[in-house]
């Protein structure tokens, strides 16, 4: 089989980069490991940037999130007896909408599907080959039979544990890599949330955040140990642990409910460069990850599908090799940026470990300099919303 873009992983990076060629009259095939109703149980980012908005746009893939999702001008921060609001519109002029990952990747499915777009499911030993020379190839099995894909390019969207980052020899990658002495327990309620905008809110037992889907479908999180497993958080110690993180406020209005699915994940800050090798490009979580604190992850995801896409589309309509050969160096730019917000966000409400009295107090000055200063608050607003493409 013969493509021009082979892509590696069937998540949002993906998908939206193939929706994208597509409208340009581009081929591409998605090799992805999983099943579709597997990438759609992922319960994972909720929080979009503009700028993700207007490329599911461009993708023609917006109709239902613009009917469905919801516009937040702001958010809640709070810190033991500190609370205040961040105004993103009136800092920035700008907002961010609230629309599921799995929503997100459930409306791309469809548009693929709706456009014969070539998805290969169950695809087995993904290996890229002579990404280095002209005529790269990748070899993948389905049912145990090898099958080998042909192409001009080859986009790694694999995520995190992928083939293809593991494809660019040592000698050539860099890495770099924080993990954080903790995770975040997760629940899906069928309850209203707990208030209107999202609530970030540091405390003594760690950090909790109250998300939302929709009006009756609640997103939470708590800052848990390494070690814990969700077996080990009945929903009602959940409940209970979330409600003495946040203020009373709120913990006195707190809808409790069934969770429909409870994981944990580990926090982490990792980078590779470069992000191009050859003709070997990774994007998203292959390349590089954020902790959730800044609900960065699908967001930085969807600025390197804009750079490669962009850059392939001069390239096939222009015969410009500009776009493709600056990508790293472009999505580089933003992603750094992007992991030092959500470096310093999660420095800023999490309680480590180590901590001693003073470090506390330097947690709890930095919160009053946001509290108080709207120069700060003005940062915070532009990094939340989405530093420019
Ligand atoms: P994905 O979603 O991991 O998709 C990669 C796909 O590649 C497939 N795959 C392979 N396919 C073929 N061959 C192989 N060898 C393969 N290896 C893997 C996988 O099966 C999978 O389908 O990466 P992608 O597309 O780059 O998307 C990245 C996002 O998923 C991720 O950054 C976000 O979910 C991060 N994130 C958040 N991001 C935000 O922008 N805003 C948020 O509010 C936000 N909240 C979150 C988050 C991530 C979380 N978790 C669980 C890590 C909240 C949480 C809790
Ligand atoms: C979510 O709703 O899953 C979410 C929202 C904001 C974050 C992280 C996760 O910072």
């Amino acid at each position: 089989m013969r493509t021009q873009v082979a892509i590696i992983g069937g998540g949002p990076s993906g998908l939206l980069l193939s929706q994208l060629l597509h409208r340009k009259g581009i081929e591409s095939v998605v090799l992805e490991r999983k099943t579709k109703d597997y990438v759609l149980g992922r319960i994972r980012a909720g929080i979009l940037e503009t700028g993700f908005v207007d490329l599911m746009r461009e993708a023609g893939v917006s109709d239902r999130m613009e009917k469905e999702s919801f516009i937040h001008d702001g958010t809640v921060i709070t810190y033991e007896d500190t609370q205040f609001g961040i105004n993103f519109s009136e800092l920035t002029g700008k907002h961010v909408v609230v629309y599921g990952q799995t929503e997100v990747t459930r409306d791309l499915y469809d548009a693929r599907e709706a456009m014969d777009g070539k998805i290969v499911f169950n695809s087995e030993n993904v290996g890229i080959h002579d990404a280095d020379g002209d005529a790269p190839y990748v070899t993948y099995s389905v049912e145990g039979t090898e099958h080998r894909l042909d192409c001009d390019f080859i986009a790694g969207c694999d995520g995190f544990h992928g083939v293809s980052r593991q494809t660019i020899p040592l000698t050539v990658r860099k890495e770099y890599e924080k993990l954080y002495p903790f995770g975040w327990l997760g629940v899906l309620s069928e309850t209203p949330p707990v208030h209107e905008e999202l609530i970030y809110s540091g405390s003594d037992r760690g950090f909790a955040l109250c998300s939302m889907r929709n009006e009756n479908l609640s997103r939470y999180y708590i800052q848990c140990s390494l070690s814990d497993s969700p077996d080990d958080w009945t929903d009602a110690a959940f409940w209970e642990e979330l409600k003495r993180r946040i203020p009373d406020e709120f913990a006195d209005q707190l809808v409790t409910g069934d969770s429909i699915e409870k994981s944990i994940a580990p926090l982490r800050s990792f980078v590779t460069e470069p992000m191009r090798w050859g003709r070997l490009f990774l994007c998203g979580d292959a390349a590089h990850i954020v902790p959730p604190t800044g609900a960065k992850g699908l967001n930085t995801a969807a600025s390197d599908i804009h750079y490669l896409y962009n850059g392939l589309r001069q390239f096939y309509e222009d015969g410009e090799s500009e776009g493709i050969d600056r990508y790293s160096e472009k999505a580089l730019a933003r992603i750094w940026k992007a992991e030092r917000f959500s470096w310093s966000t999660t420095n800023l409400l999490h309680r480590f470990p180590k901590q001693n009295a003073f470090d506390l107090k330097m947690q709890q000055a930095d919160v009053n300099f946001l509290r108080d200063n709207r120069e700060a608050q003005s940062v915070f607003a532009q990094n939340y919303v989405g530093l420019p493409y």
